[in-house]
């Protein structure tokens, strides 16, 4: 048994209304997780890791971070390689697509979330103490300070908003008709895509992103409950506090 060390949901920390982790990372990694049937034991007493980040994992006293390199370091591990059906091509392709949304799209959605926006649907939508609104204001500033120096920050919000709103055409005419992303079969990353794509569904109301999936990338949305119902069937109970609907 290991720990996954992720930011708390419960308690006066982030306890999400709607979805059930504020960060996309360790929404991937859980997802992961119950995908690969590995048991784990999560953990909010540390989130950030070994590398400062959320999340990280301790097994057998050694501690790793970085969603990524926790699942390649994990499949191995428990035999379970969910993409040994596909082509060298369509690995390339989902390692395309994942990294535009994990590396590209998240600023997009940063940018969003915490200039544009200046954090209020994020915190709408979460049960916020007033000493969890003071640290979002300062990690606001951080994340507006950070969109800046990665690059992205300096343009004007309209040609970023531009920016998401393509990086979700492409990943929409990528999924196509399909099931999941790479056809009849979750693989992995499902995942790194479900971790991004639930904050856009439940915790951007306003966003340009939600429009987006709700008119012409209507296959994403489809897509993000797609994954929730098959791996998260106790999401409801997983929100602060537990819900038995969620709001669609
Ligand atoms: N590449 C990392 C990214 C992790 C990451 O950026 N986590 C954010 C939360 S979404 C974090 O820990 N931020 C805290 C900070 O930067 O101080 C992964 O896949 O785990």
């Amino acid at each position: 048994m290991w720990s996954a060390h992720v930011p708390t949901r419960g308690g006066i920390d982030f306890s999400f209304l709607q979805v059930e982790h504020t960060t996309p990372f360790v929404l991937k990694l859980e997802t992961y997780l119950r995908m690969a049937e590995v048991p784990y034991q999560v953990d909010f007493e540390e989130p950030l890791g070994p590398k400062g980040k959320s999340p990280w994992i301790s097994l057998n006293g050694e501690e790793i971070g970085d969603s990524q390199l926790i699942m390649e370091m994990l499949g191995p591990k428990y035999g379970k390689d969910f993409s040994s059906h596909l082509s060298t091509e369509q690995l390339a392709i989902a390692r395309a697509m994942r990294i535009m949304i994990e590396d590209h799209f998240l600023w997009c959605l940063a940018v969003w979330r915490f200039d544009v926006d200046a954090g209020k649907a994020f915190l709408n939508s979460i049960e916020a103490p007033y000493i969890l609104r003071f640290v979002i204001a300062l990690f606001r500033r951080r994340i507006v300070g950070a969109s800046r120096v990665q690059g992205l920050g300096r343009h004007s919000h309209e040609e970023v908003m531009e920016m998401g709103r393509k990086d979700l055409k492409a990943l929409s005419l990528c999924l196509g008709e399909k099931p999941f992303l790479m056809g009849d079969k979750p693989t992995e990353v499902d995942c790194a895509l479900f971790g991004f794509l639930a904050q856009v569904v439940w915790n951007s109301a306003g966003s340009p992103y939600l429009q987006m999936l709700e008119t012409e990338c209507i296959n994403l949305q489809a897509y993000c409950h797609r994954i929730k119902e098959r791996f998260w069937p106790d999401w409801g109970q997983c929100l602060n506090p537990p819900q038995s609907q969620i709001i669609q």
